[in-house]
C-alpha cells in the first residue's frame, strides 16, 4: 500500500491518467492524495472531477483556489472569466452531484506526520490551530449556509486573517489563507497579488514556509498552488505544483520514499494562458 501526493491538475485529465499508469495506481491498496484544483484552465475539468469522485475513499482531497471559483460560480456569485474552462462541469447532467461531492471535500488533511493543504499556512498558526480553523470553513461549506461562506469571498481583496473575525467573513478569510498563500509578511500579512518565483517577492514579504519564527513541528505540510515555485522539497514542505496546466509537469511524490513520478504535459494542449 502505497500513498501519492499528486499536484494541481486542474483540467488536465489525459496528464492525469499518464500519470496513474506511470505510478501503477492500484485503487485496492493505494491511496491519492490531491493538494486541490483539480479543475479549470485545463481542457477536461469535467472528466477529471468525475474520475477522482468515482475513485471514492482511494482519494484524499483537499480544495484549492479554482475548486471553490467553481463552487461560487454555479451560485452565480461570481462569474467566470474568458480563461476559464468550467462550462461543461455547469452543463453536465451529473452537475448537481459533482458539486454536492466537491462542497464535502476537506481544506486541510492530516495523516501521520503530514498535512495536506493548497496553498499554505500563516506563520502564527500551529497545525492544531491550522487543522481547527479548517474544520470551522469545512462545517460551513457543509451546511446549509455554504453560499454566504462563498459570498463572502468574492470578492476577496481585502481579506486578512483575524482571530476577531467571525461569521461567514471568518470563514472566506481562512479559505483564503488555505487556498491562495504565497507570500506573507513577519506578523502574517497575507501579499496576495503575487505570483512570481520565491526569489522576487517583493521587499518585506517571504514565502509562507520561509517566515523567520513561524510556528512549526514536525509536521511535513504537503501543498501545490505556487506553479513559478515548482516541485520543491525542503525539511518539512513537500511542494508539488509543477505547472502541468502551463505545459510543464503533472507531478506524483510517493510518500514512504518521497520518490517522485512525473509526466510531461507539454503535448496536451493544456496551458493556462
Ligand atoms: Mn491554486
Amino acid at each position: 500500500m502505497a500513498i501519492y501526493a499528486i499536484g494541481d491538475v486542474q483540467g488536465c485529465y489525459e496528464p492525469l491518467q499518464r500519470l496513474i499508469e506511470h505510478i501503477r495506481f492500484d485503487a485496492g491498496s493505494d491511496r491519492l492524495w490531491f493538494v486541490g484544483d483539480l479543475v479549470n484552465r485545463g481542457p477536461d475539468s469535467l472528466k477529471v472531477l468525475r474520475y477522482i469522485k468515482s475513485l471514492g475513499d482511494s482519494a484524499v482531497v483537499v480544495l484549492g483556489n479554482h475548486d471553490l471559483f467553481l463552487l461560487a460560480v454555479a451560485e452565480n456569485i461570481t462569474a467566470m472569466r474568458p480563461e476559464d474552462t468550467l462550462q461543461a462541469i455547469l452543463a453536465a447532467p451529473d452537475r448537481d452531484e459533482l458539486l454536492g461531492w466537491l462542497r464535502q471535500q476537506r481544506l486541510l488533511y492530516r495523516e501521520q506526520q503530514f498535512v495536506l493543504v493548497h496553498a499554505g499556512l500563516l506563520p502564527q498558526w500551529s497545525i492544531d490551530e491550522a487543522e481547527e480553523l479548517a474544520h470551522e470553513v469545512e462545517t460551513g461549506l457543509r451546511s446549509p449556509y455554504y453560499k454566504n461562506v462563498l459570498l463572502a469571498l468574492y470578492p476577496s481583496k481585502q481579506l486578512q486573517w483575524s482571530p476577531k473575525l467571525t461569521g461567514p467573513t471568518r470563514l472566506a478569510a481562512i479559505i483564503k489563507v488555505l487556498t491562495r498563500l504565497r507570500a506573507c509578511s513577519a506578523a502574517g500579512l497575507m501579499e496576495s497579488s503575487y505570483t512570481g518565483p520565491p526569489d522576487q517577492i517583493p521587499a518585506g514579504f517571504f514565502p509562507w514556509f520561509r517566515v523567520p519564527h513561524r510556528k512549526r513541528d514536525d509536521t511535513t505540510i504537503i501543498c501545490g498552488h505556487w506553479a513559478s515555485l515548482g516541485l520543491h522539497c525542503e525539511e518539512h514542505l513537500i511542494a508539488i505544483d509543477s505547472g502541468c496546466v502551463w505545459g510543464r509537469q503533472l507531478t506524483a511524490m510517493r510518500l514512504e520514499d518521497r520518490m517522485v513520478f512525473q509526466v510531461d504535459c507539454s503535448n496536451f494542449g493544456c496551458r493556462g494562458d
